[in-house]
């Protein structure tokens, strides 16, 4: 029987049409996974022509949507978290997708020494190409980066603490830090932060901690305009505030993956965007 689209087949083309791979690549791909060649061409066709391609294909219908289960998040209650050496302050809780907005996870002065200490050491940022594995270039993500390793000295030690506290998530299943500059005009396209399953690329990723299963990204500094983090198939913008977080949960503890986390960082308008990422894994990360 020829293959018919389902939510994992979905996913992948909604990932590649955003990543702005070739129709024909992504056809390609698709006859080599048993669809008739004329279905995939026609299925493509469609996702890449529409406006707002990802949302259009990841629009999945009401009953395979609600097939997350959403089950208890492991941040913990209440309007404030006692994290390591700080009281965080909680300003919003999101229960479908799981998102939580924070004030105070860094203080101003722990958002300028990281500024400081990775300014000169950043890096174009690189995507995960789905097909390989391979970190690339893309136009889809026009900011620099600069990873530090966890707990790489005292300073970053406590911030890695902190934070796996406030995530309520062991220390050793973190990534390392990672920074990220945007200039004006600087974005970031919607995508998944987990590494979409069947595809090439994303066992190499995976081999190493497993899936990831969570996200906290903290805002280093204020920006004048635009730099939203965005959840367009939630409807939810978070305007980044120098200090503040939001942590997003995408694997529940069944290990299914939810859609609807697809997210992205709005083209910064006016002035720049400073942000720190830490990424969790459902494994330790060594
Ligand atoms: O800069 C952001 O707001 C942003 C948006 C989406 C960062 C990331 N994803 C990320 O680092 O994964
Ligand atoms: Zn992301």
């Amino acid at each position: 029987m020829m293959r018919e689209m389902d939510a994992a087949w979905r996913e992948w083309l909604a990932t590649n049409v955003s990543r702005g791979c070739t129709p024909e690549s992504m056809v390609e791909a698709m006859v080599q996974g048993g669809f008739e060649i004329d279905a995939a061409r026609e299925i493509v066709r469609r996702a890449a022509s529409e406006t707002g391609a990802v949302a259009a294909v990841l629009a999945l219908p009401d009953d395979e949507a609600r097939a997350y289960d959403y089950d208890a998040c492991p941040v913990a209650a209440g309007n404030t978290v006692h994290a390591y050496d700080r009281d965080v302050t909680v300003r919003i809780r999101f229960e479908r997708p799981q998102v939580i907005a924070f004030d105070d996870v860094l203080s101003g002065e722990e958002c300028a020494e990281l500024i400081e200490r990775a300014r000169h050491r950043l890096k174009r940022s690189t995507t995960v190409n789905p097909e390989n594995g391979s970190e690339d270039v893309i136009q889809l993500r026009t900011s620099e980066g600069f990873w530090f390793q966890r707990c790489e000295d005292a300073f970053v030690e406590r911030l890695d603490r902190r934070i796996s506290e406030l995530m309520n998530w062991p220390l050793e299943h973190g990534e390392g830090l990672q920074i990220l500059h945007y200039r004006q005009g600087g974005e970031y396209r919607p995508h998944f932060d987990y590494f979409p399953p069947g595809q090439n690329g994303s066992a190499l990723h995976t081999a190493r901690g497993g899936q990831r299963v969570a996200t906290l990204i903290v805002y280093l500094s204020d920006v004048e305009g635009g730099g939203e983090t965005v959840f367009p198939d939630a409807g939810l913008a978070v305007m980044a505030r120098q200090g503040g977080a939001i942590y997003f949960r995408y694997m529940n503890g069944r290990r299914q993956l939810d859609p609807l986390t697809l997210h992205g960082g709005a083209p910064v308008t006016s002035g720049d965007k400073w942000i720190m990422t830490k990424w969790m894994r459902e494994r330790p990360y060594v």
